[in-house]
């Protein structure tokens, strides 16, 4: 009998002095998450892309918040960012590309990667106003800023529509998850990188 493909699955853990991360991420995952860092709203927002992205994830953070969300922010998208890069080991047999058109409610979000090695964000979006929940929107965009430059992945995000910020926002993760798990997957076959140059 066939064995099941194992679990693409890594650890990080990073230590500076205005941050403490304790990370494992799993692809091929079941989308469970257990989260624990001093941002709330940004607890509610991993979770989300956990489980619409079948991410298991463990994340454990600490940071000096008296100064404000952002160094924490940064930082998780940094790990997340390694996190990534690790599971998907030497590239191969890797799909490369996924995207995500995402509702919620009113909002719509398009979400478009390319598992390329080659760091890239487009951020459509300009945020209405500055807070929602107590968070800052403009660390939004520092997350997955600090992902994209950690994983090498090229990143597209575009707000299509939406009018509440907490839809919108919520909407950008989950189709983020949906977008780089079909990115991650292994094509069946494919026993080198998905390129012509046969390099990334
Ligand atoms: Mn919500």
């Amino acid at each position: 009998m066939k064995n099941p493909p194992k679990k693409r699955t890594a650890e990080v853990n990073r230590e500076t002095r205005e941050t403490r991360i304790r990370l494992k991420l799993a692809l091929d995952g079941k989308g469970i998450s257990r989260i624990e860092t001093p941002v709330p709203f940004l607890n509610h927002m991993l979770e989300l892309m956990s489980h619409h992205g079948f991410l298991d994830l463990d994340l454990k953070a600490q940071g000096d918040i008296e100064v404000g969300f952002h160094h924490t922010v940064e930082d998780i998208g940094i790990c997340l960012g390694d996190a990534f890069q690790k599971c998907w080991g030497d590239f191969k047999g890797i799909k490369r590309y996924g995207s995500s058109l995402l509702p919620m409610d009113e909002a719509l979000v398009m979400t478009v990667v390319d598992i390329s090695r080659r760091p890239y964000l487009f951020y459509g979006w300009k945020p209405r106003k500055v807070r929602v929940e107590g968070f800052d929107t403009a660390l939004i965009k520092e997350f997955f800023q600090a992902l994209v430059n950690r994983a090498g992945l090229t990143l597209h995000l575009r707000v299509l529509d939406g009018e509440n910020m907490h839809h919108i926002i919520e909407a950008l993760f989950k189709s983020f998850g949906r977008a780089i798990n079909e990115a991650s997957q292994i094509q069946t076959g494919l026993k080198t990188v998905r390129s012509t140059k046969g390099i990334l």
